[in-house]
Formats: structure tokens, C-alpha cells, sequence
């Protein structure tokens, strides 16, 4: 009776499993959030969630992530293996459960396993249904075993290959072609990705091998000293106000908290919180609980050694986070993620934990440093005077703007569209181009944004100089949407910012200044894609009565062999800069949409796109030697 019982819940369970499969092939959104690259990568991301997990159980120490030569990849741990008995319920090995099961962690593993989940917390079944083929190998009990799986389906039952004196995990898998429309896994972004987890895990050692080019490329991520490494990493290429970071932690019931903190000579904030090891970049409790604890300890410092005078005001928010690098991870047991991308956290009791960790523990550590207290405490107040300076330079901009008749900057040449989604901005440097760009545009829905003026260094700069800067206020107002924590993407009056420059130094120089600003002062509008560079092509080939552009050299040789044109018949011409182009050369090339090419501006990853702009626009010399030097390195081997 008993067998027969196991036997015929095995039969529905497996109904079941195919039927849950298969959802997740017909709706691969659902699961993963999309098949764009994004997804693509969230595969990985999902398999060494299951290693993190048994790093937090404390099983595991060492995980492996190797990209293959065919986009497959694998993930190895030491943990203590994926069980391969079988399962009590299913009647199947636990192993194949957990991969051919939906939801089979939460299911299965009483709901608490996880910790480190990913995204959607679906785990290894979900990776399993979209891939070509899977194979897992698991050692435990001194036995290596192995099943493999295509597209979710089991395609050999689970085998002992003979003894084995390790333990631990080994997946590999290939993401089907049939699934993602991109199947090329992007190195930088991967390392971008396991860094910060290794970061996050302290002590776990992390190696990502791409085994794609030539050479080998192997990174080995390991932090001893966990989310202190971080903010270290974070201000490596800044002057810092103290020498060590600040590390406060607490727990109770259950949850956990660890913040580390660090003042930098900058002018900007730069947070990074976390919830089970999950970005929350639209931040939530955690980060509201740290927010309002530093100002309430920073200010009651200061009152308490008359640093801030009876008279004097308040520090606010932004004054002491001013300058401010700092992490924040909470671990908990059940986290409630909210907010359009549930990339917030909303957990009440997170925000009473964090406040009265960091209210304790932050007042400890400014009353046994008195000299460190000193220093950051007058750069807030430094900060304050600045805040003040500013809203003055705002009212009297308003005031101004409230006088002429339209507030709209006298150079910009708008369009008539008034549907901003519609609408395209070219922002230009100079005259000539100016000039030939309003004449060459099509001016229903594209603007002319013509730049005057000496250019701000924003990195340099505080919000109360760019407020007064004649290059930077034009186009804040053309914008529409403000700038800093009054941004607000929804008044934004054109959805494509186009960046137009000459293809030289200059015209690199003025496309970085202001990429600096908007990724300082306007953030979203780089997040959510409305930054573009427009591409001007460098070369004009002309045989007879036809001309063809090229937008570099490989371009143009390619133009040589394709047409089958000898050079010797040819005129080829070099542009300089935008200014040599007529304004029909210039609409044709570079503005018309049917025939343009237009370059997105994308941030994959807040931490290193900081770095590049300190490096850049930073006073550090060394780094941006360096910097250069390396990417000179990588422009010759492209050549070569
Ligand atoms: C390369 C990817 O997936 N590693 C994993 C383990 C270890 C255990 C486990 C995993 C039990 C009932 C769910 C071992 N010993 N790497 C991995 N290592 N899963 S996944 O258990 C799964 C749960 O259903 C494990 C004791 N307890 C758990």
C-alpha cells in the first residue's frame, strides 16, 4: 500500500514538474525578468546564489565561475554538495528535485534555506528550463554523482561515478539560443557583479575565469575584510578624511546589520545598500534608518562640543552626507522587496534596528576619535554654508527666469513637437556646428542646444557653481527637469539627449565634462537611457557622382572592398570637426534617424562608472595616468 501510495504521488508530481517547466519556457519574463542580456547573465547570477547560500551556511569558502569558449558556463563550490538521496515526498532524488521542480528551495527546504536568493528567488529549476543542456556533479558521502538535463528535462537518471574525497557542487549549463536574444556573456559587467558579492561575503574566495579569448583572463576576488574593502575600493582613487573606514554592526531577532563608512574630499554621496545580499538601488528602510540616524548623531555631536553654535541651524541630510562612501548590508529573514524594480526594501522593523545600531554605535566611535569627529563635522558645516549658497543662487536664477518673458535659454533652437517622448535635443559644441546643425535639423522634432562658455568641472565643483555656470545653467533649463534631489525625469522636455562633438580631443573632453554632470546631477536620465553621442563620420569617400561616409578607418576600408573602388579613384576626406560638414552633409550623416547611428549611453555599474569619472576628472594624477595608459594598451591591440 505504502509503495503504491509513493508511486502514484510520483506520477502527479511529475506531471506537475513538466507543466511547471514548460511555463517558465513559454513566459521566460516572468521568471528572470527578461531575455535580454540582462537575463542572460541573471542565469549565472541565480546558480551562484546557491553557492552563496551555503557560503552563509558556512559550508563553503571557494566558488568557481568559468565561462567556456561556447558561451556555456560553469559554477563550482565546496560546499557540502546537493543532497542525491531520495526525496521523501517525490520519490525522485533530491538533486533532481531541486532542478526540475519549480520553486523547489522554498518548496522543499521548509522556506528559510535562502538567504542570498536572487532576484526572483527561483533558483537552479528556472536556470535548468532555459538552458540547451544542463549537468550537475555533486560529491558527498565520498561518491561523485552526475545527472544532466536538456531544457528542463532529465536526460540521464542520477549516476555514481565512483569514489570522490572532496565535496561540493559543479553546474554547468549553456542558455539556450531558443530563449535569449543574446548569448555573449559580458566579462566587465561579470566581474563588476561577483566583486561586489565577494565583497558582500566576507571572506569567500570568488574566481571568475574567462576562458573565451586567447589568453585566458582569471580574477580571484577575495576580501577579508568584507564591505571595509568595499568602501576602500570605493574611495581607492579619492583623498579620504579619515584613514580607515568606519564599521558599525548589530543584530537582533534575528535580522543583522553592518555598515561601513568613509568621508572623501568630494563633494558627492555615494551609498550602496543591500538586503540578503541584493542591491536594493531603490533603497528602502535600511537606508532610510542610516539616513536619519548619522544626521541625528552628527548634529547632537556638534551640539554637545559647540561645534554648532546656539544660533546656528540644524545640519541637514544632505550636509553630512556630503563626501560620504558607505555601504550598508542587512541580512533578514524574510525580506519584502516593493518599489517599481522590487529593488526596495520595506521590512518597518529593519529601520528601528538600523537607526538604533547606528545611533549607538556611530556616537561611540565620534567620542573615542575626537580628532576624526573634528574633521568631518567641519566639512559639514562647510557643506551647510555651500547648501545656503546655493538655494540663494537658485531663488535669484528663479527670480531672473520669472522676469524674461520665456525661461527657455536664448540659444536653444526648439522644435514644435511639444510631446517630449517625441523629442530629440542635440547639445553642441560651438559655433559652426551650431550654425549647420539648426539649418540641417528637422526641426518638428529635434532641438539645437549650442554650448558658450567655460565649461565646469563638475567632479570639482559644488551644485551652488554649476547653479552659475553659463555652460551648464542652459542646458539645465532646456532640460526641464532640475538638477540634483529637485531632478524629476517626468518634466523632462526632450526623451533623447544627444551629445554632438568633434571625433578629437576636444570634443572628447567636452562629451566627458558633460557626462560628469549628468551622471553627477541627473542620474536617471543616464539610467533610463535618454543619453546619446552622436557619431559623425571621420572620412567622405566620393567616386563620381556617389558618396559614401565612414566613421573610422576600418569603416572605410571595408567601404574600398566592398564596392570594389581603388583607392587611387577615389576622393577621400577627412572631417576635422563637425564644423567642415554643410548642413545637408550633417542632417545625411549624423542627425537624419533613418540613416544615423547613435550611441546609448549605458551604466551598467554605479561602482566602476564612479571610479572612471574620479579618474578622470579627479585631482589624483597618478590614476588617470594609469588609466590612460591601459586604454592606450587596449586601442592597439584592437589595431593590431
Ligand atoms: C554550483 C552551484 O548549487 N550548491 C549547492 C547545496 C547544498 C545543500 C543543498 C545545495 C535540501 C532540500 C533544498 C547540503 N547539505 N552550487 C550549488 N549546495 N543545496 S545547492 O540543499 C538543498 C536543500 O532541498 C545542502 C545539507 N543541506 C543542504
Amino acid at each position: 500500500m505504502e509503495n503504491m501510495k509513493l508511486s502514484s504521488s510520483y506520477d502527479e508530481s511529475q506531471i506537475q514538474v513538466l507543466e511547471g517547466l514548460e511555463a517558465v519556457r513559454k513566459r521566460p519574463g516572468m521568471y528572470i525578468g527578461s531575455t535580454s542580456s540582462r537575463g542572460l547573465h541573471h542565469l549565472v547570477y541565480e546558480i551562484v546564489a546557491n553557492s552563496i547560500d551555503e557560503a552563509l551556511a558556512g559550508r563553503c569558502d571557494e566558488i568557481e565561475i568559468i565561462i567556456r569558449k561556447d558561451n556555456s558556463v560553469s559554477v563550482q563550490d565546496n560546499g557540502g554538495g546537493i543532497p542525491v538521496g531520495i526525496h521523501p515526498k517525490m520519490g525522485i532524488p533530491t538533486i533532481e528535485v531541486v532542478h526540475t521542480v519549480l520553486h523547489a528551495g522554498g518548496k522543499f527546504g521548509g522556506g528559510a534555506y535562502t538567504v542570498s536568493g536572487g532576484l526572483h528567488g527561483v533558483g537552479a529549476s528556472v536556470v535548468n528550463a532555459l538552458s540547451e543542456y544542463m549537468e550537475v556533479e555533486v560529491c558527498r558521502d565520498g561518491y561523485m554523482y552526475r545527472q544532466r538535463y536538456e531544457r528542463g528535462k532529465t536526460v540521464t537518471p542520477l549516476e555514481m561515478l565512483g569514489p570522490c574525497d572532496r565535496k561540493g557542487t559543479k553546474t554547468t549549463f549553456k542558455p539556450d539560443g531558443e530563449i535569449f536574444e543574446d548569448l555573449v556573456f559580458d566579462f566587465d559587467s561579470m566581474l563588476a557583479r561577483y566583486r561586489e558579492m565577494a565583497f558582500l561575503n566576507k571572506g569567500v574566495k570568488i574566481r571568475l575565469i574567462d576562458e573565451r579569448p586567447e589568453e585566458r583572463v582569471e580574477k580571484n576576488l577575495h576580501y577579508e575584510g568584507g564591505i571595509v574593502s568595499f568602501v576602500e575600493y570605493m574611495n581607492k582613487n579619492k583623498e579620504v578624511l579619515h584613514q580607515k573606514p568606519i564599521y558599525i554592526e548589530g543584530s537582533k531577532d534575528g535580522s543583522s546589520v553592518e555598515i561601513a563608512m568613509q568621508y572623501n574630499d568630494t563633494y558627492v554621496e555615494n551609498i550602496y545598500s543591500y538586503a540578503n545580499n541584493i542591491a536594493t538601488t531603490e533603497g528602502g528602510t535600511h537606508l532610510t534608518g542610516f539616513k536619519t540616524a548619522i544626521t541625528k548623531v552628527l548634529n547632537d555631536y556638534a551640539r554637545k562640543y559647540n561645534i554648532l553654535k546656539e544660533n546656528d541651524k540644524n545640519l541637514m541630510g544632505e550636509d553630512v552626507r556630503e563626501g560620504l562612501a558607505a555601504v550598508i548590508s542587512v541580512k533578514l529573514e524574510e525580506p519584502q522587496f516593493e518599489g517599481q524594480t522590487k529593488a526596495k526594501l520595506g521590512n518597518s522593523e529593519i529601520r528601528s534596528l538600523v537607526e538604533s545600531v547606528v545611533n549607538e554605535k556611530l556616537a561611540d566611535f565620534l567620542e573615542e576619535n575626537p580628532l576624526i569627529s573634528k574633521t568631518i563635522l567641519e566639512r559639514c558645516i562647510t557643506a551647510q554654508r555651500a547648501r545656503e549658497a546655493a538655494r540663494k543662487a537658485r531663488e535669484l536664477t528663479r527670480r531672473k527666469s520669472a522676469l524674461e518673458s520665456t525661461s527657455l535659454p536664448g540659444k536653444l533652437a526648439d522644435c514644435s513637437e511639444k510631446d517630449p517622448s517625441l523629442c530629440e535635443i542635440y547639445i553642441v559644441e560651438g559655433d559652426s556646428a551650431g550654425g549647420s546643425a539648426k539649418q540641417g535639423r528637422d526641426r518638428r522634432f529635434q532641438a539645437i542646444l549650442p554650448l558658450w562658455g567655460k565649461m565646469l568641472n563638475v567632479e570639482k565643483a559644488r551644485i551652488d557653481k554649476v547653479f552659475n555656470n553659463d555652460k551648464l545653467m542652459p542646458v539645465i533649463t532646456a532640460l526641464g527637469a532640475n538638477i540634483g534631489d529637485d531632478f524629476d525625469i517626468t518634466k523632462l522636455r526632450y526623451h533623447k539627449v544627444i551629445i554632438m562633438a568633434d571625433a578629437d580631443v576636444d570634443g572628447s573632453h567636452i562629451r566627458t565634462l558633460l557626462l560628469t554632470f549628468f551622471f553627477r546631477y541627473m542620474r536617471p536620465l543616464i539610467e533610463e537611457g535618454h543619453v546619446y553621442i552622436a557619431q559623425p563620420p571621420l572620412f567622405k569617400v566620393t567616386k563620381g557622382k556617389e558618396d559614401v561616409y565612414a566613421f573610422n578607418e576600418k569603416e572605410l576600408e571595408k567601404i574600398f572592398k566592398e564596392k570594389n573602388w581603388k583607392k587611387e579613384e577615389c576622393v577621400i576626406q577627412r572631417y576635422k570637426g563637425l564644423g567642415e560638414m554643410n548642413s545637408e552633409q550633417l542632417w545625411e550623416t549624423t542627425m537624419n534617424p533613418e540613416t544615423r547611428t547613435i550611441l546609448k549611453v549605458e551604466l551598467e555599474d554605479a561602482v566602476s562608472a564612479d571610479q572612471i569619472f574620479t579618474i578622470l576628472m579627479g585631482d589624483k594624477v597618478e590614476p588617470r595616468k594609469d588609466f590612460i595608459t591601459e586604454h592606450a594598451k587596449t586601442v592597439t591591440n584592437l589595431d593590431v
